[in-house]
Formats: structure tokens, sequence, C-alpha cells
């Protein structure tokens, strides 16, 4: 099987999603780090615009966004599944809501100044100013809630958490962990990253000790690479997954498109259309560097326009 590189960061609560469902399939997969802030010129000349971190690549074929990447880990690797049946489907939904609204609660709560001093202890001051004005500008027009807000809705939920595990249940829909556990995961570790500002979980004890049930799952293994060893991986391989345009979703195979994230960073990719079904977007794009790559995207929470 051609090999799954991981382009992440230490700090990043999505790439930590997929570094447990990693450990959790327990799959062997390549780390390449990615810079935290723009510029990322060996990250654009595989995904041709998106910044946003995690991605996942095999071979010439480039999977942006954690919930597609789950869906290509599952269909790779079944057991144990992220999407068990006696879940119903029920674990996508909570994984959507943790994905957008407790992520966000969890950051915004999280990065308030003594939260930011942990996280980020140790950087020089220029890092945290050049952060700053970098997430200001791929959250630009959004409404980032305050850190009081922020709180309030962590509290609860919180608490809503605390309450799906109160029967002794060890994972959230039941005895099996799911793809919500793993989304929820990632907000709960980084709150818990910033010790001056964790507290504010401490009285949820059942989610203390689930989260270190799915702690315990690991990351798989991982062994290291590099963006460059990346990008010439994609060159001398190019794109393998067969990809098709389906009828009736009002594009055309060869359409001259651009996809862009709909939340924040809505740096857009241009590419020509490949694939397009219900779930999935996938663009060709050819790079200098990289060559010809595949990039795809989940249809939800993405913008497919044609130029
Ligand atoms: N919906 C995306 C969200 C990814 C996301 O927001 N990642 C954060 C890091 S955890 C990010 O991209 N931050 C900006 C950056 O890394 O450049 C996913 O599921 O992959």
């Amino acid at each position: 099987m051609t090999e799954l590189i991981l382009h992440h960061y230490a700090g990043s609560p999505f790439s930590q999603k997929m570094r447990l469902i990693l450990g959790y399939k327990g799959l062997a997969w390549q780390s390449v780090t990615v810079p935290v802030i723009c510029p990322k010129p060996d990250v654009l000349a595989l995904t041709g615009g998106y910044r946003r971190t995690p991605f996942l690549q095999i071979a010439g074929d480039i999977y942006c966004d954690t919930a597609l990447m789950c869906e290509l880990i599952e269909a790779r690797q079944a057991t144990p599944s992220l999407f068990p049946p006696q879940s119903a489907g029920a674990e996508r939904l909570l994984a959507q809501w943790a994905d957008k609204s407790l992520f966000l609660a969890a950051v915004s709560y999280t990065l308030q100044p003594a939260g930011a001093a942990a996280i980020f202890a140790g950087a020089p001051p220029e890092f945290m100013a050049a952060f700053a004005a970098d997430r200001a500008a791929m959250t630009a027009g959004n409404v980032r809630p305050s850190s009081l807000d922020a709180a309030a809705e962590l509290q609860s939920y919180g608490a809503w958490l605390e309450a799906m595990l109160s029967d002794g249940r060890p994972f959230l829909l039941g005895t099996a962990a799911t793809l919500a556990d793993f989304a929820v995961a990632q907000s709960v570790w980084f709150v818990r990253l910033a010790p001056p500002v964790a507290g504010i979980l401490a009285p949820l004890q059942r989610l203390k000790a689930w989260f270190e049930r799915m702690a315990a799952f690991g990351h798989g293994q991982r062994s290291k690479s590099d963006s460059l060893a990346a990008i010439e991986v994609a060159r001398k391989l190019g794109p393998q997954e067969p990809v098709s345009v389906q009828a009736g979703l009002g594009f055309e195979p060869g359409d001259k498109v651009l996809v862009s994230a709909s939340d924040y960073a809505r740096d857009p990719v241009c590419g020509e259309l490949v694939g397009l079904s219900q779930g999935r977007i996938s663009v060709r794009r050819v790079d200098e560097r990289a060559g010809l790559v595949h990039v795809h995207f989940p249809r939800i929470g993405y913008a497919l326009r044609k130029t």
C-alpha cells in the first residue's frame, strides 16, 4: 500500500484528531511538519492554495479537511470502525458539532492571555504578533467569541458531554470509540495543553477518564519525513485514486473551477474538475514542483464555483 503522509504540526487540534485516529487504527504513517503560520510554500505546492492543517497525502492525491481524511482512512482500514453500525450515523452529526462549535469555543477560550502564554511558552514576542496577525487575516469577517462567551459555551458543552458519559459507558456513543470521540478529544486536548485555564474541565471527572482512554490509543507508527521528500513522492507517483464527475450535479468534467472553504481560511484552489459526487470534490492541477496532483475536498463545507 502507498504510504500515508500526514502534513501537520504538534500544537494543532485537528492534527491531534488525526494522530489519534491513526493510533486507533494502528496505522503506519509518515510525518511532515508544516509551518504554523503563512507563508507555507511547500504546503501550497501540494494543495494549490489550501493552507489549513492538517492535510493527508497519498502519492499525488492530496486530501484536505479531516472530515474527508476520516472517510478515506476508514475505506483503507475498516477496523476498528469510526462509523460502527450501532451508532447509526449519530457519530457524524456529533463530530460536525465538535469540529465547529466545540472547537471554536475551546480555541477562543484557551487562547485568552493566560492560556496563550502557556501554549506559546518560550516563543519570541515577534512570533506571537505574527501568529495573531495570521489568524486575524485567516478569519477576517468572522465574529470570534470573547473569552467570557467562550467560557460560558465550554462549560455548557462540557456538561453535555459529561451527561453523555453519566451511565458509565466508556465512549460517547457506547462501548466503542467512534468518529465523534476523536472530534471531541481534539478540543479537550487543546484546553488541557494550557494548565492556567484548563481548570474549567476539573469538575468533569467522567470526561477526564474518557479523555485518558482516548489518549491511550496513541498515534500509530509514525516515521519522520519532510516537505521536500513529500513533494518528490507526489511528482514521482502522481494521483492514483480513480475519480469521476457524476452527472446531474451541475458541473461537467474538465470545468475550470475554484474550491474554497466556506467558513475560514477561504483561500481558493483553482484547477480542472476531475471528480464530483455527493460527498467529494476533486480538482486536477499541475504544480511546478509537485507535478500533476489531484486535490480532494469534502463537499460539505466547501464552495465550488466555475471560473
Ligand atoms: N475543517 C478543517 C479545519 C482545520 C483547521 O481549522 N485547522 C487549523 C489548525 S488545528 C488551521 O488550519 N489553522 C491554520 C493553519 O494551520 O494554517 C478540518 O477538519 O481539517
